[in-house]
């Protein structure tokens, strides 16, 4: 039987080759098969990458820094001390020490709640090639807070954050770049808002929203916005001067604006 099955199945595969051969024949120099979709860039990538084009084209440096990071950068240079309130406003995750390299950590080491202590180094001259004022300076990056991941919250999300430290800044250049930027990204008839606010390493504070784009504000049933014709973006304010002296900056002398936003 398996002699008789192997002859048959030898005769059906010569039979098969020579139809093959009889018919059209292949040419070898077609290319083959469309390759799988490349992939893309991650959607909160872009948005950081667009942003940060926006402020590179207005003469702004980008700046990184660790996501590990001391307390000192975190929270004591930003004019948040140990037992201050606003500690109580971001939740942190702490790392535990003994898993550090020996030698390292000065005071307690923290997830960054924010990328504020990548201006504080930028002001530091730690991570800029310029090191002398003025400094115009973004930081996109990953930030943690304990938060319980749901629809709306998330442990470990995105933010820019711009700083500008120069002679006369006033917040008319903090109001002007803010729109400059939402019409950069959103169309020339988007205006941004201020309403006041509280952070400690501002003075005056202020929250941002910008115009929805989608309704502008005249629709009552507006899904973007929620009928309110504002959409919530992020905080600014002029610079604590607590914050410029921490950086050894003369705050006689110089002033700064500083705006934060997510961009998940
Ligand atoms: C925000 C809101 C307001 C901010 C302040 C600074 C620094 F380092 F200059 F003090 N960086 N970023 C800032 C100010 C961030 O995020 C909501």
């Amino acid at each position: 039987v398996e002699a008789l099955l192997s002859a048959r199945q030898g005769g059906l595969a010569d039979a098969a080759l020579e139809a093959e051969l009889a018919g059209p024949s292949i040419d070898v120099t077609l290319s083959g098969r469309r390759p799988l979709p490349r992939g893309h860039r991650h959607p909160l990538t872009r948005a950081a990458e667009e942003i940060t084009a926006i402020f590179a084209r207005l003469g702004y440096e980008v700046a990184s820094g660790p996501e590990v990071e001391l307390d000192w950068y975190n929270f004591e240079a930003l004019n948040i001390p140990a037992d201050h309130p606003a500690r109580d406003m971001q939740d942190t995750f702490y790392v535990d020490p003994s898993t550090l390299r020996a030698g390292r950590a000065t005071g307690s080491v923290l997830l960054r709640t924010h990328t504020s202590p990548v201006q504080i180094r930028a002001l530091l001259g730690e991570n800029l090639t310029n090191t002398e004022l003025p400094v115009y300076v973004v930081a996109p990056g990953r930030v943690y807070r304990t938060d319980e991941l749901d629809a709306t919250h998330t442990p470990v999300f995105h933010q820019i954050e711009g700083l500008a430290v120069d002679k006369g800044l006033t917040m008319a250049h903090l109001k002007g770049t803010l729109d400059h930027l939402a019409q950069a990204l959103f169309g020339a008839a988007v205006t941004t808002r201020l309403r006041p606010a509280y952070f400690p390493f501002t003075e005056p504070s202020a929250e941002m929203d910008f115009q929805c784009w989608v309704c502008f504000g005249k629709d009552p049933a507006c899904r973007t916005c929620g009928g309110t014709g504002w959409i919530e973006w992020g905080g600014c304010g002029m610079v604590n001067r607590n914050v410029l002296a921490a950086c050894g900056v003369d705050a006689d002398v110089y002033t700064g604006f500083a705006f934060g936003m997510g961009i998940d």
